[in-house]
């Protein structure tokens, strides 16, 4: 068993280091703070703009919100993309530079900001990290398609697909692997906060509002997510959101 290299031990440990960046010299810090700007779309729906969102938030890292509401028309959307031709939130847009995707922007800021550790620093558990993070990434169409982010609805079950239960079997496998396997290290999914927990965050709040039944070590692993300030200030933004999109409130 390798030691917790990567554990920070708790989230003041890592908002010191992220500080220390700038907190003794002015124009460092006017560079990042008014350096990274962060498009994202309604806080109550869009989980692939939460989870950017939430690496950087639980990091301390300075960033301006830049909110573009999903949905509306064409206004918002040609605003949209004036950011990125993507035409899609999340997009980080670092001076001339835009990230257009959600785990690579994840990629970009552990890059640019190594202290914030959102990928291990052991090689063998930084793959594994990666490897789950690209699999939530490009898969659980069903778990997605089925039980949307929505974090104004009512709690409650609905009936699911095999496809969405097999979804979300291989989700708890995952969480539960990484508890047993770094459970020691922290109590998320490599020890502290980091870019595979941000990958993951929506599915917290999809197990929650549709009241999915879970493992025991599943449901600890999503208290402690629900508990992460980062997480909580996201979650009280979207739920004092007005805004309603109809084609997301059928399930
Ligand atoms: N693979 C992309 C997915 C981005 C995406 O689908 N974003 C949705 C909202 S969560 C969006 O921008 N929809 C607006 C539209 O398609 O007009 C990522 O990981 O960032």
């Amino acid at each position: 068993m390798l030691p917790c290299m990567f554990n920070r031990g708790n989230g003041a440990m890592v908002l010191n280091a992220s500080r220390a960046l700038w907190q003794d010299d002015n124009s460092i810090r006017d560079f990042f703070e008014m350096a990274l700007k962060l498009v994202i779309g309604n806080k109550n729906y869009s989980s692939w703009s939460m989870r950017p969102w939430l690496a950087l938030r639980a990091n301390n890292i300075p960033f301006d919100e830049v909110f573009i509401p999903l949905y509306t028309g064409d206004a918002d959307k040609e605003r949209l993309l004036s950011f990125t031709h993507s035409g899609k939130v999340p997009a980080l847009i670092d001076g001339d530079v835009t990230i257009w995707d959600s785990l690579a922007i994840i990629e970009y800021v552990a890059e640019g900001f190594p202290q914030a550790m959102l990928w291990p620093e052991d090689r063998a558990r930084r793959a594994h990290a990666r490897s789950i993070s690209a699999e939530m990434h490009s898969g659980f169409a069903a778990l997605r398609n089925e039980c949307g982010m929505n974090l104004h609805r009512p709690v409650r079950a609905i009936a699911l697909s095999d496809d969405a239960r097999a979804n979300i079997a291989r989700v708890q496998q995952i969480w539960i692997e990484c508890r047993e396997r770094y459970g020691k290290c922290g109590p998320f999914l490599f020890g502290s906060f980091g870019g595979a927990d941000a990958m993951f965050a929506p599915v917290v709040h999809r197990f929650r509002t549709y009241a999915i039944p879970v493992a025991p070590e599943v449901q600890a692993y999503m208290d402690t997510m629900m508990s992460l300030p980062a997480l909580q200030e996201w979650t009280s933004a979207g739920l004092a959101e007005t805004l309603v999109i109809e084609k997301f409130e059928t399930a």
